[in-house]
């Protein structure tokens, strides 16, 4: 199944926008097969954005992620990564579409929400930094058990 690493960022934690972002992709079809609150430290925030390395917003970007708590996940299914990216809406908020995450809830570039794997490859390395084996579920989905 496939899997992507999705991340409320310190802004949505702050602004109490987890379970709406949760609640977006539970709603829309995909499993939660992953999820922890944390502190990020800056060796994992720098490891993250490494591609971002030489980009003059690099040490603003380290700063911003290392400043309160993120909300780590593991979403999946089918297509669960393109679908999440259409879902985020752009990187620039002010750009966003209405109806995404960054388009309804976002203003400024710096402070965008929420973090979504671009590609299957970013997925995979994404997943690796962040989740350890143990802490990524494999389960059923058994609806007609719980309602
Ligand atoms: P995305 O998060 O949509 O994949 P990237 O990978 O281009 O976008 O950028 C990573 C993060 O860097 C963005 N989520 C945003 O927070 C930050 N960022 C991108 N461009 C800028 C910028 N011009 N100024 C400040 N921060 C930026």
């Amino acid at each position: 199944m496939e899997k992507t690493f999705i991340m409320v960022k310190p802004d949505g934690v702050q602004r109490g926008l987890v379970g709406e972002i949760v609640a977006r992709f539970e709603k829309k079809g995909y499993q939660l097969v992953g999820a922890k609150l944390m502190h990020v430290s800056r060796d994992l925030a720098e490891a993250h954005y490494a591609e971002h390395k030489e980009r003059p917003f690099f040490g603003e970007l380290v700063d911003f992620i290392t400043s309160s708590p993120v909300f780590a996940m593991v979403w999946a299914g089918e297509g669960v990564i393109g679908t999440a990216r259409h879902m985020m809406g752009k990187t620039n908020p002010k750009e966003a579409d209405l109806g995404t995450i960054r388009g309804d809830f976002g203003i400024s570039v710096g402070m965008n929400i929420v973090h979504g794997s671009d590609s299957a490859e970013s997925a995979e390395r994404e997943l690796s930094l962040w989740f350890k084996e143990e802490e990524v579920a494999s389960y059923e989905k058994t609806l007609n058990r719980w309602v």
